[in-house]
């Protein structure tokens, strides 16, 4: 539980107050008996603040199979990887492309698409074959020097003892501090 400390308090043992949430995360501080503000260790900080684009390494597999590249789009220094993680079993693939830069051995994701193939299981001619797809191309959109990213997305629906309906999407997105952002043109 975090401990509450009113202002005067706070004013008067700020460095104890700053102990305390380094060990515990984080303290409360009130006004008039409500919380009105929290302290918050550095740590607790940059744990919040990357918890939302944290992969979850325990539940995911990187494929080395498939192709692991390791670039610097933006040339700046810091080299952004493109991985696929994937699972399969009983004649389905499911997997997800991403687009990772390390903080540390702390892998922060910038960018993820999902795919998937239950081809082994259904055939592509039966109606409940899916398939969807995704391949990526680095490329400068805006001519400013550094790669930006080209998405292709395609899924198959299945069809009975036809071919499959195929949908293609292509998306544009411009890498601009380290995020990247859709693109139209
Ligand atoms: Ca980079
Ligand atoms: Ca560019």
């Amino acid at each position: 539980m975090e401990k509450k400390y009113s202002i005067a308090q706070a004013r008067q043992q700020l460095s104890a107050i700053v102990r305390e949430a380094e060990r515990a995360g984080a303290v409360r501080i009130t006004r008039s008996g409500q919380v009105v503000a929290r302290l918050v260790s550095e740590r607790e900080f940059l744990r919040l603040a990357r918890r939302k684009r944290r992969i979850d390494w325990g539940t995911m597999l990187i494929d080395t199979r498939r192709d692991v590249e390791v670039r610097d789009l933006n040339n700046d220094g810091v080299s952004e990887v493109v991985a696929a993680s994937l699972g399969s079993g009983g004649g389905s693939t499911i997997g997800e492309k991403c687009i990772v830069q390390f903080q540390g051995w702390t892998p922060i994701v910038l960018h993820r698409v999902k795919f998937e193939d239950n081809e082994g299981t259904w055939g592509i001619r039966d109606n409940r074959y899916f398939s969807r797809s995704v391949s990526w191309e680095f490329t400068d959109l805006d001519n400013d020097g550094n790669a930006d990213l080209v998405e292709e997305v395609i899924t198959q629906k299945g069809r009975n003892n036809r071919d499959p309906i195929i949908t293609k999407v292509r998306r544009k997105f411009l890498f601009k501090n380290n995020r990247f952002v859709r693109y139209a043109d």
